[in-house]
């Protein structure tokens, strides 16, 4: 039986998923550890049935899927506070945090990302031309979030929500990579937004290594 003020992430450590659900945790006051499970290991066929990180389990429940894990916490640790109560701030909270998922992060995931991964761990030849294919789109989608950005001062609306950080934890692997910090440096709202959200207590304790100083 879990510890009901407990979560216990099982993901991989440095994940744009798991430091999600950490972030969330972290602005919750919830306490929490990561078991590092790959997504493509068998403990996680037999946890998540699609085969993604993270899956947690948090008061007795064994929850995955992002978005259902961090409304749970939310919800149960943190009296709501991260998702609009005003119905039309809640479907923007709910339009970016699927423009983030469903356009922004695959394109990036395996334009991008993915790429630098293979050649900076398995010091395979860097794919730049699986990069220069992907860089356009990824400058669109950019584009698109920087102008909500330049609008409001949060995805939602006036206040801070989950969508900010589903969007930063998704945008700040992409300004890591030279190409990234390319795109976003003229695009100054985005770049204040991101310095603003990066400064959150939530943010700078679920840093990745090399987001060090
Ligand atoms: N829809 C999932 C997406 C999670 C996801 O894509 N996680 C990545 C790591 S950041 C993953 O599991 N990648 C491994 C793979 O796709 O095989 C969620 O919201 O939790």
């Amino acid at each position: 039986m879990s510890n009901p003020s407990f979560l216990h992430i099982h993901g991989t450590i440095i994940s744009t998923y798991t430091r999600i659900v950490q972030t969330v945790a972290e602005e919750a006051g919830l306490s929490w550890k990561i078991t590092a499970t790959p997504a493509n290991s068998e403990e996680n066929q037999r946890r998540h049935p699609f085969h993604k990180v993270p899956t947690v389990e948090v008061d007795g429940l064994q929850l995955f899927e992002s978005v259902a894990i961090c409304q749970y916490i939310d919800n149960a640790h943190n009296g709501g506070v991260l998702q609009p109560a005003d119905h039309q701030c809640r479907a923007e909270m709910d339009r970016w945090i699927s423009i983030a998922n469903n356009y922004l992060f695959p394109v990036a995931e395996h334009g991008l990302l993915m790429p630098h991964l293979a050649h900076n761990v398995l010091k395979t030849p860097l794919r730049s031309d699986i990069i220069e294919a992907a860089l356009p789109e990824i400058a669109r989608h950019l584009g698109i979030i920087c102008d909500r950005i330049e609008e409001t001062p949060f995805f939602a609306g006036p206040k801070f929500s989950l969508a900010d950080i589903f969007v930063y934890c998704i945008l700040r692997p992409i300004q890591l990579t030279s190409e990234g910090e390319h795109l976003i440096t003229p695009l100054l709202p985005l770049r204040h937004w991101l310095n603003k959200i990066g400064q959150r207590d939530s943010i700078i304790a679920t840093r990745w290594p090399i987001e060090q100083d």
